[in-house]
């Protein structure tokens, strides 16, 4: 039978309601005791178990529980009529990752040379691709724009995302896609290449031509997702100009792995408003795949190591949040110095260490209250002597 991805879609949405139902106190447990006990009882029950709420034996499935959604029902788009039109540029540059040549963390030095290669970045531009958009760091943002990664795609509930993508990679001059994540979305604006079906729309965007998408904000897209290149796989040759030997020379997001990614941020009435947001993408880059690499780079936006990876700035008592996402090979710990905040998946509870795996993303969000310089890492050990590690400084 077809899956009808409109549906599957759905599902997801679902789900996560019922976690945020579950996940909004002690209140749904508390309904379901006073329902079995009677109201004195219920009183000692729930003080007796208020902190363990969630984990009530006793508890209906959450789909029969008062209150909760049906796990089932269609989930239906209510456009409100906004368009969020962005023109975005995939631009080849040579890049180090390792500007000042050092890892202030173990002492050891780099040369250019060990820790550079061609990358393919994405650019936010103004309309036709005329000019890049300058900077905006504010939490309304597209960030840097300085290609890795690439513009915080914004929009809220309701609203439509229309990305007018332009290939401009003139180095490696391979065909290259955009592919989203938790937005909704047909297989013309998927972006995702097979060779099962190599002529599909938006999938393989030739250098020097455009292809537009147009992606829906659900309620179910509400969060913190990653879009990146999902095109053709690819090989960069050795050194010496050879192809590789290896049975499968082409690397599949080889153009993710250079640098062809971004953040969605998606919103709603619920999303608290914040002073600081701050944009981390979590990716990896090996000598295998990018031969002019020394070593198994790991990078926070585009680069290694403190000073090269971003240095986030807050002052106390403001509110931050950081939207996170990972691609690549690995999966990373994201941990911040100083620093606790409650986890919204996984987990229910304080936390200052989470894990995130590729195409998965965090949202973290406190209320700044420890001032001094801090570090945040990824806590694998060779991820942080490959270069996953950057400043945190914090004003009173
Ligand atoms: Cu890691």
């Amino acid at each position: 039978m077809p899956v009808d991805p409109a549906r599957a879609e759905n599902r997801e949405d679902d789900r996560r309601t019922v976690l945020r139902t579950l996940l909004g106190g002690g209140a749904l447990a508390g309904l379901a005791v006073s329902a079995q006990l009677g109201a004195p009882a219920a009183a000692r029950a729930q003080a007796l178990t208020a902190p363990q709420a969630p984990q009530t034996p006793h508890a209906p499935h959450p789909s029969q529980a008062p209150g909760a959604v049906d796990p089932f029902a269609v989930e239906k788009f209510r456009a409100s009529g906004t368009v969020r039109e962005y023109w975005v540029q995939a631009d080849s540059f040579e890049h180090n990752a390792v500007p000042n040549g050092y890892d202030g963390m173990t002492g050891m030095r780099f040369t250019a040379a060990q820790t550079s290669f061609w990358a393919i970045g994405l650019r936010a531009y103004t309309p036709n691709w005329a000019a890049p958009l300058d900077p905006d760091l504010s939490p309304q943002g597209v960030g840097p724009n300085t290609g890795i990664p690439g513009p915080v795609l914004r929009a809220e509930v309701g609203d439509t995302i229309r990305v007018h993508f332009r290939n401009n990679d003139t180095h490696y001059r391979w065909p290259h896609s955009l592919h989203p994540h938790g937005v909704g979305y047909d297989r013309d604006n998927d972006g995702g290449w097979l060779a099962d079906e190599p002529d599909r729309p938006g999938t393989a965007v030739a250098v020097g031509e455009s292809y537009t998408y147009t992606w829906v904000c659900r309620p179910s897209s509400v969060g913190t997702w990653p879009y990146h290149d999902h095109s053709v796989p690819q090989s960069i040759p050795l050194p010496d100009g050879s192809a590789s030997t290896h049975p499968r020379p082409d690397v599949m997001e080889i153009g993710a792995e250079l640098g062809m990614f971004g953040i969605i941020a998606v919103t709603d009435e619920q999303t608290p408003p914040v002073d600081r947001e701050f944009v981390l993408f979590c990716h990896d880059a090996s000598p295998a795949d990018v031969p002019s690499l020394a070593q198994n780079t790991n990078m926070f936006n585009g680069g290694a190591f403190v000073d090269n990876t971003p240095t986030f700035t807050a002052k106390a008592g403001e509110r931050v949040r950081w939207r996170i996402a990972a691609l690549g090979n690995e999966t990373h710990v994201f941990h911040l110095h100083g620093h606790r905040w409650r986890s919204n998946e996984g987990f229910q509870g304080w936390v200052d260490s989470q894990i995130i795996a590729p195409s998965t993303t965090l949202t973290v969000e406190y209320t700044e209250d420890n001032p001094g310089d801090w570090i945040y890492h990824c806590h694998v050990t060779h991820h942080m002597m490959g270069g996953m590690v950057g400043r945190y400084r914090v004003t009173s």
